[in-house]
Formats: structure tokens, sequence, C-alpha cells
């Protein structure tokens, strides 16, 4: 058997190649959100407000997708553009695809959990986005539970999202995060967020109080050689929640739909994200937006200090 290299598989940009060389922060953004979490203008304007915020918070974006099989460490403006327009028409990509996209030369937008595979081939462990996968309602009966958990499970990059969306059960993800050995820690507060809602009712393992708290314990974890990730759920700002409640019956309706239209699978949270959108009259898609702008904030400021722990050997 070869040794293993990945590297003939990435294409990692200079900038960023530049700056894994150098032990600079970098956080990974996923391009499944920008296909199929939103709808098309404002996933291309977000994806690249997001790039943004992650400069100006002193880090170096790389947004990560499968672009003729080859992994992308990194996109040109022009790369967002397309995946933004084609959007349902890219083959949403999670761990089982990543061979099949790579082999046959095609395009794959990258979900939580490939997008953690691409980030830990590059060296990347700060990842920012809006949703995890978990497992979905009525999950104990259809199995419907998100490759995400499992990858959060093994793949050595930390996650920063804005809680467990209540489109899933929030419960028994949790209970599975923690069989996987999955700490979860909540940014200023004690509870799980509920991704629209600051609120679970749920807490979370750990609060982390500062950027420093949280990159000092991954450096920790991964010096140990603790192998997985942490999620780290940073709560929508106020300003944005939405009301648990009505969020919630919104879904249930969402939830009712989808079932009598009989879908399932890997279409599930992408027409469950749309029908809220339509439901709230966009009211859901502006919060999905700012939540994920204040997690690239957070990711870009968690890796300047895990960047400063790594050169300092703490
Ligand atoms: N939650 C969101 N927006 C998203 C997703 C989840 O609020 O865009 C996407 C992410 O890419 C996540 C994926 O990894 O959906 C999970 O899909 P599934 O449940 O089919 O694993
Ligand atoms: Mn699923």
């Amino acid at each position: 058997m070869r040794a293993k290299s990945y590297n003939q598989y990435l294409d990692i940009l200079p900038e960023i190649k530049d700056a894994l060389e150098k032990g600079l922060p970098i956080v990974a953004l996923e391009s499944t959100i920008i296909s199929h979490g939103m709808p098309y203008p404002r996933n291309v304007e977000t994806a690249k407000q997001t790039e943004q915020v992650v400069r100006d918070n002193g880090a170096i974006p790389a947004t990560i997708a499968i672009l003729g099989g080859r992994l992308k460490v990194g996109l040109s403006s022009a790369e967002i553009d397309d995946l933004g327009k084609k959007g349902l028409d890219v083959i949403k990509s999670s761990r089982r695809d990543i061979p099949f996209l790579v082999a046959g030369e095609q395009d794959g937008a990258t979900t939580v959990a490939a997008t953690m595979i691409i980030a830990d081939m590059a060296g990347i462990r700060l990842f920012a986005t809006g949703g995890i996968g978990g497992v979905h309602r009525g999950g104990e009966n259809s199995m419907d539970v998100s490759a995400d958990l499992e990858e959060l499970g093994q793949t050595n990059v930390a996650v920063v999202c804005a809680g467990i969306k209540s489109i899933l059960d929030i419960g028994r993800t949790l209970e599975y995060l923690e069989t996987a050995g999955v700490p979860v820690v909540s940014y200023k507060t004690d509870e799980v967020p509920a991704f629209y809602a600051r609120s679970s009712g749920y807490k979370s393992d750990y609060q982390v109080n500062s950027p420093n708290h949280a990159a000092k314990a991954l450096h920790a974890k991964y010096d140990l050689g603790i192998n997985g990730s942490i999620l780290i759920t940073n709560p929508v700002p106020e300003i944005y929640a939405l009301d648990p409640n009505d969020i919630n019956n919104t879904i249930e309706e969402a939830i009712t739909e989808m079932e009598k239209l009989g879908i399932t699978g890997k279409q599930t949270t992408p027409f469950l994200l749309s029908r809220i959108a339509e439901r709230t009259g966009g009211e859901s898609l502006d919060t999905n937006i700012k939540l994920v702008l204040n997690n690239a904030k957070l990711a870009a400021r968690i890796a300047v200090e895990y960047s400063n722990a790594c050169k300092d050997g703490k």
C-alpha cells in the first residue's frame, strides 16, 4: 500500500497553503449551506459575507466543495456564484459520496461531515456553519441520523454552530453526541441553543466564556490524541432570535407536510429549511443568515487563539 498522502486530491488556494505553513488562523466553511441551505441569490451573498466576517476577525476563510472531482480548499468568487446558482442541482455530498465524486470528476456541495473530512486533510481545525444534522424527529423508528454525528465523533475539526435545530430531536441528538464522545459546549450560556431560538431547555456539557477557553480545550484535546470534534454552540443574537413557540409550530406544520409528500433521506433537511422560510415569510432565512455570520465571527476568534496556543505549545 502507498504511503498515506491526500495531497494529490486537494486543491488548496495559495493564500490558505501559505497560512497552513505558517500556522496562521484559518476557518473552514461548508458549501451545502450555499447550494441546499438557502435560496439564490442570498446564498451567494451570505457565503461571501461570511468569508469577509472571518477576515475581519483575524482569520483566513476556506470555503470547501468538490469541483470536477477535486477537493477544493478555498473557492474563488466565481466558483461560489456558480454553486449558488446551481443550487439543488449540485450533489449534496456527505462522507459516503466523496469517493464517487472524485472518481466521476463531478461537483459536490459538502455537508458538515464532508467539509470536516476535507478540512482535516488540509490541517484546518476550526469550521463555522449554521446548523448541523442530527437525529431527526421519529429517528428512533426511521433511523434517520445524520452522518454529521458520526463525523463529529471521529474527525479532528471543531465545529461552531447555532445549536440543534428543532426540526431535529434535540434530546436524542445530544445523547448520540455523548455516546460518540463529543463535548457540546455553549458560548456564554449554560444551555444548548436551538438555532432560530436561543433556548432549548437542554444543558450543555461545558460553558465557555471566551474564545481562549475554547481554543485551550481544543489544543489539549488534540495534544492528548483524543480524536473527534468539539461542538461549540453559539446562540443567535437576541435581536434576531425567533419566538420558540411560533417557530416550533411552523416546524411541526412543515414536518407534517413532508410526511404527506413522502420526503425522506437527504432531501429532508433542505425541504424543511425552505418550507420554514416560506411559512415565516423569509423571517427564518434572515435569522439563519445572521446566526451564520455570528458563528463565523466566533470561529475566527477561536482560530486566532488556537493558532497562538499551538505556537506556545499549550
Ligand atoms: N442545517 C441547516 N442548514 C444546512 C444544513 C443543516 O440549518 O444547510 C445542511 C448541512 O450541510 C448539514 C446537512 O451537514 O444539512 C445535514 O444533512 P443530513 O441531515 O441529510 O445529514
Ligand atoms: Mn438524514
